[in-house]
């Protein structure tokens, strides 16, 4: 890995791009050949950043550059560089703690807000496989290593009281990208905001219905607080379908560039939800009644594999370690300590589980109502059909943030989306 901290700050567009990488001598010679031979595109699809993929004569690299603004709305959005030093930081922690399951950092460039990382080839994001109902066989137990390594090994569980503040003293900076999952997430979707968009106009109803349901406010304000206050551990914060490159064989977590120490909850939520989303959102890819059926189980199957699975790999590093300051063992000894502190184990799952319950909801809300949707919605053309499987989602996300306590296992979360399927909305317009 090679670092810089030279040079001003300036958006490296191909020409610039190119001189930059063929003054760095691993990466010249990981590309080969002469550098004007070398093919750069831009590729990113993202919200926030430049993402070019570079090839030359001997192998390929992925160059990410933050932007001083928001990708998709422009320089009327500025944001902070300093994401990009977050999110090398996050990647470089993930890589120790989960490896084989994030790209490997080839280069950072602190000034630049530039990361070099190896070229995920043929990975592709696994949001564009759902949609093109692909199953992923490797997902559910790379994806669960991935959290229950990264979350448990950054909780008090697994560090000093020392250690662990300062985690979050590292991460405290990365305040701008939690504005905006407070925002966007938590607030937007449930008052009148310009960035709001949603399928109209057969949702119209739906929205306002989201802007006056005052238990619907209660619940997103508690689990608002609960992301704004809960400092458990180093999470991804994005931990979306579209962060998560895939193949048969292989998973890697991409892009955690809104990191910080918060509650684990919300990256569960997350994959939760992006799983959730793509199940409701194949009806509007089926090309024939009933054939995206076996896709459709495997999802949910998918859904429960990742929540026991999490839960089984979190609680299996707790039991195996004793390192944390959190539960001191010397308050655990014989045999009544030990039956105590499991059972105070499976509580402490319970109450996880609870909160990936309210956050996979609000992550379904807000890819509904607010600004940034996902393409296994927006790629339903028919928009009556789109909006009858958003309405389903948004029906079951409601269900799940208010009656929260009504979902004790991930088979009542599946058994509410399976009864939701085929659930015909009355739609507006
Ligand atoms: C303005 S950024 C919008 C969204 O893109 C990122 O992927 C995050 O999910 C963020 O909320
Ligand atoms: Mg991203």
């Amino acid at each position: 890995m090679t670092g810089d901290r030279a040079g001003d700050y300036r958006i490296l567009h191909e020409a610039a791009l190119r001189d930059y990488l063929a003054a760095l001598p691993d990466l010249k010679v990981r590309l080969g050949g002469d550098p004007v031979s070398w093919a750069i595109t831009e590729v990113g699809d993202g919200n926030l950043n430049l993402v070019f993929i570079v090839k030359g004569a001997r192998g390929g690299i992925a160059v990410k550059q933050a932007l001083p603004y928001v990708r998709l709305v422009g320089e009327s959005w500025p944001l902070p560089l300093s994401r990009a030093h977050y999110e090398y930081l996050a990647l470089s922690r993930q890589a120790e703690l989960a490896p084989g399951l994030v790209p490997a950092l080839l280069h950072h460039n602190e000034k630049l807000a530039l990361t070099v990382m190896e070229l995920l080839e043929p990975h592709i994001i696994m949001r564009k496989g759902l949609v093109a109902g692909t199953k992923y066989p490797r997902f559910a137990d790379d994806i669960t290593t991935f959290m229950a390594r990264t979350l448990f090994f950054t909780s008090d569980l697994a560090l000093s009281a020392a250690e662990k503040k300062q985690g979050i003293a590292a991460f405290a900076g990365n305040h701008a990208l939690c504005k905006i999952t407070e925002d966007l997430i938590f607030t937007d979707p449930y008052r009148i905001a310009e960035q709001n968009r949603w399928t109209v106009p057969y949702l119209d109803g739906v929205a306002a219905d989201l802007r006056d349901d005052m238990d619907l406010h209660i619940a997103i304000s508690r689990l608002k607080l609960k992301f704004m206050a809960s400092p458990e551990a180093l999470i991804h914060g994005d931990l979306h379908t579209g962060s998560i490159m895939v193949t048969d064989s292989q998973t890697r977590v991409i892009d955690p560039e809104f990191a910080f120490y918060g509650p684990m909850g919300f990256d569960a939520g997350a994959v939760l939800a992006n799983l959730l989303m793509a199940y409701f959102a194949s009806a509007g890819h089926e090309g024939a009644p009933g054939d995206r059926a076996a896709f459709e189980a495997w999802v949910l199957e998918t859904v429960e594999n990742v929540w026991t699975g999490f839960a089984g790999k979190f609680l299996d590093l707790w039991r195996g370690s004793a390192a944390g300051d959190a539960y001191p063992v010397s308050l655990f000894g014989g045999e009544k300590g030990t039956a105590r502190l499991e059972a105070e184990r499976q509580a402490y799952m319970q109450r996880l589980f609870a909160d990936t319950v309210g956050f996979a909801a609000a992550k379904i809300i807000r890819r509904i109502f607010g600004l940034a949707h996902n393409i296994d919605f927006e790629l339903i053309e028919d928009l009556r059909m789109r909006a009858t499987t958003e309405a389903r989602a948004v029906r079951l996300a409601r269900t799940m943030m208010v009656e929260t306590g009504a979902f004790r296992t991930v088979t009542d979360v599946t058994g509410a989306a399976r009864k939701l399927r085929n659930w015909m909305p009355e739609l507006s317009g």
